[in-house]
Parts: structure tokens; C-alpha cells; sequence
């Protein structure tokens, strides 16, 4: 794709479809073109969702769409914003907290794209609500459900690069490089363990 278009998309993201988030910036200074919808019932699930928008940006490279989608503030405009993604996103990460419906009603919305749940730990029940609201959908309408909270966060954006890495090599390239990074942290754990013992005495 051509700068001139690349402008064009980025100018027709903002706003209209979400804000437009890549490894070079956000919004205007966003590259490329969004593979990923990050959602999310409000603002305040935002400190969560950046673990999975920026697992997306830096360790795969993937451009994402960010946008509030509340269903018990305004359903109305979820339904219109969920039909109307641009044809690019392949995948869709929803956040919410307590009782949780958005990444169901999204799943049900969109018959053609999968959706993935990040349960926010949130209020008297801590995230259980979110979770058990988000896992137990009926039949037909599947909700990939992560764990609660930050792994949750993080294991989303691996699990949205992993589905798109079944027709992007260079995706699968990067995978392979983040589990090689996990690998090299019990190795450097190893490293340093004698010394740690030794901190316990004996
Ligand atoms: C949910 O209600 C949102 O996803 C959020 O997790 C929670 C609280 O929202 P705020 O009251 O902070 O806007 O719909």
C-alpha cells in the first residue's frame, strides 16, 4: 500500500471505526492498517487493554483499532460500530468488567470473525463476574475466553497473533521470537539462582 493510501485509510480510522494504534504511534502517527479490534466497555479498562495493545504493537507488529464499545450505555452505537469494521480486522478483543456481555453480544454480532474475552478484575466479585459471564455463552456464539486481568490481557494479543499468523509467515517469524525471549528468562533465572540461595542462608 502507497504512503498517499496508507494516509487515506488512516485519516477514514480516526474516529469514524476507533483510533488507529501501530509500533510507530497512535492515530496520525500510526502506520499500516488495523488486523485487530481491542474494545472495551469504558476508559477505565484501558490501563488493562494497553497490555494487549502494546504485546500487539511491539512484539508482533500488528496495527490494532482501539475503541469504547458499551452495551448497557449505548448498544445501539456497538451494533453500529461492530457491523461496520473495516474489512482488514480479522479479529476482535473485548474487555469488560463485572457483568460482562460485550464480547458475547460481539460474538453474535460478527458470525464471521472470532472473538477474544479479557475479563477485567473489577468490584466485589473481583473479575469471577466478568469471567463467568464472558465463559458461559450458549451455543453458537463462542467467546475465547482468557484469564482474568493482566495474563489475560497479554495471552489475548498472543492468541489474536497466533490466528493471524495462520496466513502471515512473517507473524509466525515474530511468535517464534517471543517464546525464545520467555525461554532466555529461566535461563537468566538460572544463572543468578546460587546467589539467590544464598540470600536463605545455609
Ligand atoms: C464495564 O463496566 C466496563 O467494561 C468497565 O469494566 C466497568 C466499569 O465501567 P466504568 O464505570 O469505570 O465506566 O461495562
Amino acid at each position: 500500500m502507497s504512503e498517499d493510501d496508507e494516509q487515506v485509510v488512516r485519516q477514514t480510522l480516526i474516529g469514524e471505526h476507533g483510533v488507529l494504534v501501530s509500533a510507530e504511534g497512535i492515530a496520525e502517527e500510526a502506520r499500516g492498517v488495523p488486523r485487530v479490534l481491542v474494545t472495551m466497555g469504558s476508559d477505565s479498562d484501558l490501563p488493562l487493554m494497553m497490555k494487549a495493545v502494546n504485546t500487539l504493537r511491539y512484539e508482533f507488529g500488528i496495527a490494532c483499532l482501539v475503541q469504547i464499545n458499551s452495551v448497557h450505555r449505548d448498544l445501539r452505537s456497538v451494533v453500529a460500530h461492530i457491523e461496520d469494521l473495516p474489512e482488514s480486522v480479522q479479529v476482535i478483543i473485548a474487555c469488560a468488567g463485572g457483568a460482562a456481555h460485550l464480547p458475547g453480544n460481539i460474538a453474535d454480532l460478527r458470525a464471521d470473525l472470532p472473538v477474544i474475552g479479557v475479563p477485567r478484575d473489577l468490584g466485589a466479585l473481583k473479575g469471577i463476574d466478568a469471567l463467568l459471564s464472558m465463559v458461559q455463552m450458549p451455543e453458537g456464539a463462542p467467546v475465547a475466553v482468557m484469564a482474568i486481568g493482566e495474563a489475560g490481557a497479554v495471552n489475548a494479543a498472543i492468541h489474536a497473533a497466533k490466528e493471524l499468523a495462520i496466513g502471515d509467515p512473517t507473524i509466525k517469524i515474530r511468535l517464534h521470537a517471543y517464546a525464545e525471549k520467555r525461554k532466555g528468562r529461566v535461563e537468566s533465572q538460572n544463572r543468578t539462582l546460587a546467589n539467590k540461595l544464598k540470600t536463605y542462608g545455609g
